[in-house]
């Protein structure tokens, strides 16, 4: 099955069959005390400079949160996410997915967001599907679907499943058809839950083999409170894929993140001559160009 995604010009796919899409992460306030200051006043500078950023890194799809934890947010961020939207877009042409718990943020950036965006996320909640996924068939938008529904977050494998399942058959009678759907097993912090990570890849592949529909995950959150981070991450990431997992919320920025997609990718035999691969190790490595490796090569011949 393959999930379609559309900036004002350009297609992103994801599929089993596909490389790894990267829907950056890094445009989100909570947690970056500068960027919410700056956000709150109007200033989208460093948001721009982090849409080319990640772009420029590989990502093919940017998350857009205006969370800035503020104690009114129904009537702050709709504002806040409308302009952050419109940013990005003036400096990158790359699809949206719009970040938000806050159902008038979701309804606000899906008026904004040019192509056809991603709307993050509806739950299993009965009152946020009911809201929701209505918004989502209108516009014809991806959503995606986060396996907790009313009775919290649960910590079996199987029952997480059943809740991605009840989002895909409920979408349908929405006429959103199961493509369009992009499902997330939750990522819990792997040091306060033990075999978190464990959870997440079962689920993938259940997903992925009993329901057929592509998945997502926000994969910073399997590091929260460890040392380490990046490896962590990385590490995670390319287990997901392993798994069959077909794209991740993540920070392109990071070399280990980065780089452990792209192994994963060609291990997986999603890079064809191992081409990206051996591309990236060449641009890493120095330059990029023919001409400065040659003088490279040169200088250590003569050292
Ligand atoms: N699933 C879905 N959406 C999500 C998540 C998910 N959206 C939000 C989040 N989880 C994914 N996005 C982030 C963004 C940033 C960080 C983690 C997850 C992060 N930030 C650094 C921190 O807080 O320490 C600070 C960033 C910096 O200064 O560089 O870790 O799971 N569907």
């Amino acid at each position: 099955m393959e999930t379609v995604v559309r900036s004002e010009t350009k297609t992103v796919v994801i599929g089993p069959n596909r490389p790894f899409v990267i829907i950056g992460e890094r445009i989100n306030p909570s947690g970056r005390k500068k960027l919410a200051a700056e956000m709150s006043v109007g200033n989208f500078e460093r948001v721009k400079q982090d849409a080319l950023a990640q772009v420029q890194a590989g990502a093919q799809i940017l998350d857009v949160n205006a969370g800035l934890g503020v104690s009114n947010p129904e009537e702050v961020e709709p504002k806040v996410m409308v302009e952050a939207i419109r940013a990005v877009q003036e400096v990158v042409d790359v699809p949206i997915s719009i970040d938000s718990s806050v159902i008038p943020a979701l309804k606000a950036g899906l008026e904004v967001a040019k192509g056809k965006p991603i709307v993050n996320s509806v739950t299993g909640e009965e009152e946020r599907l009911e809201a929701i996924l209505p918004l989502v068939a209108e516009r014809g938008a991806v959503v995606i679907g986060l396996c907790n529904d009313e009775r919290g977050i649960l910590y079996d494998p199987r029952e997480r499943f059943l809740i991605a399942k009840k989002i895909v058959e409920r979408a349908a009678s929405y006429g959103i058809p199961p493509e369009d759907i992009l499902i997330d097993p939750l990522t819990l912090p792997a040091g306060a839950v033990p075999g978190a990570g464990k959870q997440v890849f079962e689920i993938v592949r259940m997903v992925q083999e009993e329901l057929g529909v592509n998945t997502v995950l926000g994969a910073s959150n399997i590091s929260f409170g460890l040392p380490g981070r990046p490896l962590v991450n990385a590490t995670f990431l390319a287990m997901a894929m392993a798994s069959g997992l077909t794209s991740a919320i993540t920070n392109p920025l990071d070399e280990n993140v980065r780089y452990a997609i792209l192994a994963a990718d060609m291990l997986l035999g999603k890079d064809e001559n191992c081409s990206r691969w051996i591309t990236a190790m060449r641009q890493k490595e120095g330059g990029g160009s023919e001409e400065r490796r040659a003088r490279r090569r040169r200088s250590r011949r003569r050292s």
